[in-house]
């Protein structure tokens, strides 16, 4: 992914002045105490900061940022000796927003990728941070380019139709094989096309209601807990499936997908015990190797960052494989939750290389864990509902 040379910034550069640093030093100036030089190389022109005793001794550039828009960031980034990584950060109002970061190497030119959103509009300072002080940071080709939610959303739905959607014809003839002029014809969806999941716990078995609610709805799903290795050993030794065994029958009858990916718990207290012959069971049964050539996501948010979350799934995506979402959720106030969870999944849903989504919502008596979508009785929760 390192190049020779860096690519034309994005977008022509957005707001950013001479984002290609062919106009010299234009726009562009120290930050804390780095000397700054403009230097040139086989025609491309770039700006340096070295000498540099602090992280954020850097380059910068003055801007103003909007609130209620959307910013796409990008640059081509290098440093002077080795590999280290660099930060693109926002300093505003003495706050410092993170809008990207990649690690940067020495004789190739790397891209960052990144974004933002801010709460009040007004100037901010872009500069770039490494907490490698022996290296000089280059930079080069620089964009932040911003987006109404109008023209985000419109490129959600272009994305939508084009990826999601497909053509479809349909005739209606006869027994004779003679077209039927004027039919009329009706579609119903039985089942979501994408692959939309939920994560369960155990009292969805013998909950009727529960069970209905949720084969309704979700056509994937991941267990909370009864397949982590302390739950299906719960006494040394003693090893019983019981539970996961009826639940991963349950779901297979019910057409539903049983993704895998907690058997084991990131805890050393938890870990798998080599001779545990049984939990290669169930990475055969729930085809856990397929996960492995998965980019699996962990997507658990407060304040969602939109073109963040873009920019994270973009350079993923260049991997080639495809990408899930998983343990989906939003902490926040109730009065935002539902219209983040939704932004949330609109960005998943919208990027092509994002194959499913599963949310951590599921139900439980004594509460969700952030995020609750239906109410004991099985009805949906109101948009701007009370959550667990
Ligand atoms: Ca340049």
């Amino acid at each position: 992914m390192c190049q020779e040379n860096p690519y034309k910034p994005q977008y022509n550069g957005g707001i950013i002045v001479n984002p290609d640093l062919q106009n010299g030093s234009q726009g562009w100036s120290q930050f804390a105490n780095a000397k700054v030089d403009f230097r040139e190389f086989g025609g491309n022109k770039f700006v340096v900061a070295r000498g540099r005793n602090q992280s954020y001794d850097s380059v910068s550039q003055k801007i103003y940022l909007e609130k209620g828009l959307l910013y796409t960031f990008s640059a081509w980034l290098q440093v002077s000796k080795g590999k280290a990584p660099v930060i693109a950060v926002f300093k505003k109002n003495g706050e410092y927003k993170h809008a990207g970061s990649v690690i940067a190497e020495s004789k190739c030119w790397s891209m960052l990728k990144g974004g933002l959103t801010i709460d009040e509009s007004g100037p901010a300072e872009l500069y770039f941070e490494s907490e490698d002080t022996t290296v000089e940071i280059w930079v080069d080709s620089v964009s932040l380019q911003p987006f109404t939610q109008e023209e985000w959303n419109a490129h959600h739905e272009q994305t939508i139709h084009k990826t999601r959607k497909g053509a479809m014809r349909i005739r209606a003839v006869n027994s004779a094989g003679e077209p039927v002029p004027n039919a009329t014809i009706s579609i119903v969806q039985n089942r979501v096309g994408f692959s939309f999941g939920c994560e369960v716990e155990k009292n969805i078995l013998g909950n009727q209601a529960y069970q209905n609610w949720f084969t309704k709805r979700f056509t994937v799903t991941t267990f909370a807990n009864e397949m982590k290795w302390y739950s299906t050993e719960a006494v040394r030794g003693k090893e019983d499936y019981t539970t996961a065994d009826t639940m991963l029958r349950f779901f297979k009858q019910h057409g539903v997908a049983v993704r895998g990916h907690n058997i084991v718990w990131n805890d050393p207290k938890y870990q798998l015990n080599s001779s545990n012959s049984m939990v290669s069971l169930y990475v055969d049964t729930i085809s856990y190797g397929t996960t492995l050539s998965t980019n699996l996501v962990e997507s658990h948010f407060n304040t969602p960052n939109i073109p963040y979350m873009r920019s994270a799934l973009d350079t993923r995506a260049a991997t080639g494989l495809p990408i899930w979402l998983t343990e989906v959720d939003v902490q926040a106030p109730p009065n935002v939750q539902a219209n983040y969870f939704e932004q949330v999944l609109r960005e998943g849903h919208a990027h092509p290389q994002v194959k499913g989504m599963v949310t951590l919502s599921g139900y439980s008596p004594s509460g969700c864990y952030k995020m609750c979508l239906t109410d004991g009785n099985f009805r949906n929760l109101p948009r701007r509902g009370r959550c667990g």
